[in-house]
């Protein structure tokens, strides 16, 4: 559960309706691929991942990426019942996918890095916190449902 301010939720809010969620999403989701290369093991179906330029080239990569980072956007209507948001998405990943919860949090943290890389001087220390415990709360939730 994240609790955030009026506000935080203001500062999350403003600096997301900035955010181009087709394009951030494939670089996220590129650069988890690229710097956690474990993480390809779910993706072998995506075809060329066979350098850094081939994965963030990948429209499959880009498409999947666009997918996440949908869901995850959803999530941010929803900070005060994330775990209610992302259930279906959890046990998803839990019982079909396999996925390790671990990568939820390597996900967040690279999107960090996407943010601050995107926004610049905008992504004060201020902004770094707030998105930090929301995507702490997103991976935490979509951890729930694993048993
Ligand atoms: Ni994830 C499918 C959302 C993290 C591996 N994932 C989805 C789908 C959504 C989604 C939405 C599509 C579901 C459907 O088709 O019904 N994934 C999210 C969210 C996060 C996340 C919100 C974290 C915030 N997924 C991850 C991570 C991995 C991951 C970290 C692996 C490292 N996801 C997958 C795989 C699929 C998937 C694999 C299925 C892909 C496919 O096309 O079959």
């Amino acid at each position: 559960m994240v609790h955030l301010t009026g506000d935080e939720k203001s500062v999350v809010a403003a600096l997301w309706s900035k955010v181009n969620v087709d394009e951030v999403g494939g670089e996220a989701l590129g650069r988890l691929l690229v710097v956690y290369p474990w993480t390809q093991r779910f993706f072998e179906f995506f075809g060329d991942l066979s350098s850094p330029a081939a994965v963030m080239g990948n429209p499959k990569v880009k498409a999947h990426g666009k997918k996440v980072l949908g869901a995850f956007s959803d999530g941010l209507a929803h900070l005060d019942n994330l775990k209610g948001t992302f259930a279906q998405l959890s046990e998803l990943h839990c019982d079909k996918l396999h996925v390790d919860p671990e990568n939820f949090r390597l996900l967040g943290n690279v999107l960090v890095c996407v943010l601050a890389r995107n926004f610049g001087k905008e992504f004060t220390p201020q902004v770094q916190a707030v998105f930090q415990k929301v995507v702490a709360g997103v991976a935490t939730a979509m951890a729930h449902k694993y048993h």
